[in-house]
């Protein structure tokens, strides 16, 4: 008898796991022939959004609202990015696009990305952040804390202007979080392949492709990568800012 009424997604103040079974579409305003799904936004509790475009074939984005910066990094597909110049994404391709930008993502067959928007919050003593536009593939990994079986790339420069962090980590089976991580940095995260065990707040959940985490400010997390093929994940952290002078959403 097939199962009813039950989810591994959960909702928990100072986490939210969000499996593919329980996503509903939205529509979005400027967007043509999109839908998008909103995992992770401010009436969570979050202080950035998290959510999957998925642009039909001859569709294309609107803009984000005023002074919101946009990550993307495509999931499925491809699409082509009008910015400085036109730019051509495909699987693991990524940019980040300064707020109050133009630009338009358009695609020519349908297509999936992974969007995080922060409201920036400028820094008195740095310039603005440039556009960066790259592809995963070519950004070296480096051992996280001396651990050659846990790879972390690092797709955003690390530099103060910047108040956002979008990074990919990579594990091999048995590899872990070297520590239980408490942090005033909150985390929007995508399980990009493999499965393990996440570890949020005193909770041990099993996370697969396609699993979604959001951990607020402090929420206690760790993670093991299991099975028998490296597990990923992709996940935006915001930094750089001071804590007291930061704006409010
Ligand atoms: O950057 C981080 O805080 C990262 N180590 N956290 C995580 O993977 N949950
Ligand atoms: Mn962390």
């Amino acid at each position: 008898m097939d199962v009813f009424g039950h989810t591994r997604s959960r909702y928990s103040g100072d986490y939210a796991l969000i499996t593919p079974d329980t996503h509903v579409n939205s529509t979005m305003v400027g967007w043509e022939k999109a839908t998008a799904v909103f995992h992770i936004t401010p009436e969570m509790g979050a202080r950035f959004t998290q959510y999957t475009a998925t642009i039909e074939a001859g569709g294309s984005s609107g803009l984000p609202g005023e002074s919101v910066q946009r990550f993307i990094y495509v999931r499925s597909g491809s699409c082509k990015l009008q910015l400085d110049e036109t730019h051509s994404l495909s699987v693991g391709g990524f940019a980040f696009i300064p707020c109050d930008t133009p630009h338009q993502i358009s695609c020519s067959s349908e297509t999936k990305l992974v969007m995080f928007e922060k409201v920036y919050n400028p820094h008195p003593d740095f310039d603005d952040p440039k556009p960066v536009v790259g592809d995963a593939s070519d950004v070296q990994g480096e051992a996280f804390m001396g651990d050659e079986d846990a790879q972390l790339q690092t797709l955003l420069p690390v530099a103060p202007e910047f108040d956002m962090a979008v990074n990919i980590f990579t594990y091999q089976p048995g590899a872990t979080l070297p520590q239980v991580e408490i942090h005033v940095m909150e985390h929007g995260l995508l399980m990009l392949a493999g499965k393990g065990v996440y570890r949020l707040s005193d909770d041990y959940f099993p996370v697969a492709e396609n699993d979604i985490i959001w951990m607020a400010s402090y929420c206690p997390q760790w993670f093991v990568a299991m099975g028998k093929t490296p597990a990923s994940y992709i996940y935006y952290k915001d930094v750089n800012r001071d804590r007291l002078t930061e704006k409010e959403l």
